[in-house]
């Protein structure tokens, strides 16, 4: 029902934006080159964490900055309202479009009507899987095979002596999502480097808080000895942290928890004691995401790839620099 009124909401939102797209239309390839204000159509996943809160900021904090037109959607979490919402953006032929998409297939046609109607499109945070061509100039976000990868390395080296089996369970993100894919095979690459390491079981909390809390409790009754959780994001790890304490042991300590994002709430519980260690994912792609529009805009070449670095902590580390943390 929930998901019922959030895609209304996001496809009334979508008509909205094209019932005002009726200002000067800038059109593909006018604006950025002529002194006219560049126009970006954005479809964003929705607003399902932290993260996705603070990505939302910095682009439309950032477009504002940039003299960017933005014309932002939110799809609620579901594929049809981003495509939708891209539709609607080649209707009123915006300049550029950026979206980061919420599955990583099923993108084909839409992109190829972008492509038709020569507006070009720049994927953000999540890539897609496409056998077409030029169908996107560029794709912006971090790596998420690699921040797996560095979150079972900290595993490794903390159970690198453990004379026994360590049972490890995982909450992934959203089912086909490109982050949930590749923390996923990031994390079992590096703790296959320790046969004792064993993922016991593994389920999608959709990245939200009430997800992973679900998913945790049925967890911890099918399990009766749970030594740590690897939470694909900062909000399911913290629903994994209520439910762990709503089971009488201490998170942190009974059951560790090893989380990606690295978003304020989610630093608080490192700091305090009740996570171990989370590797971070920048959100703040929005100045990133306005140059390249601007170059792509303009004709000016971009690279297919840009790669946002980002760090690790420990807790010391978290309580060391969450005072000049910026989301
Ligand atoms: O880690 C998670 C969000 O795509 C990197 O999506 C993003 C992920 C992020 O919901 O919190």
């Amino acid at each position: 029902m929930i998901g019922i009124l959030k895609a209304a909401a996001a496809i009334a939102s979508v008509g909205l934006l094209a019932a005002c797209g009726s200002g000067p239309a800038p059109g593909g390839g006018s604006g950025g080159g002529d002194g006219g204000q560049l126009t970006m159509g954005f479809s964003q996943v929705g607003a399902e964490s932290g993260w996705r809160t603070a990505n939302t900021k910095s682009i439309q904090d950032a477009a504002a900055a940039a003299g960017v037109n933005l014309k932002f959607s939110d799809a609620g979490g579901e594929q049809e309202n981003q495509i939708s919402a891209i539709r609607s953006f080649v209707q009123q032929r915006v300049n550029v479009i950026a979206f980061s998409p919420v599955v990583r297939t099923g993108w084909d046609a839409v992109l190829l009507e972008a492509k038709n109607a020569g507006i070009p499109v720049i994927l953000t945070d999540r890539a897609v899987d496409t056998q077409e061509k030029d169908v996107y100039k560029t794709f912006l976000g971090a790596d998420f095979v690699e921040e797996g990868r560095r979150a079972g390395d900290w595993v490794v080296k903390q159970y690198a002596s453990a004379p026994g089996p360590v049972n490890i369970v995982q909450l992934e993100g959203t089912t086909g999502a490109d982050p949930a894919i590749e923390r996923k095979t990031g994390f079992a690459d590096a703790i296959a480097a320790n046969p004792n390491l064993r993922v016991i079981a593994s389920q999608s909390g959709d990245f939200t808080r009430s997800g992973g809390k679900q998913v945790m409790e049925a967890f911890l009754k099918a399990n009766p000895k749970i030594d740590l959780v690897f939470a694909q994001n900062d909000d399911m790890g913290l629903g994994a942290m209520e439910a762990i304490e709503a089971a009488g042991l201490t998170p942190g300590k009974d059951v560790q928890i090893v989380a990606v994002d690295a978003t304020h709430d989610g630093m608080q519980a490192l700091a305090d004691g009740k996570f171990n260690y989370i590797v971070e994912c920048n959100p703040l792609l929005g100045p990133q995401l306005m140059d390249l529009a601007k170059k792509v805009v303009a004709g000016e070449p971009v690279p297919p790839r840009v790669v946002t670095p980002d760090e690790a902590f420990d807790q010391q580390q978290a309580a060391a620099v969450l005072p000049d943390r910026k989301y």
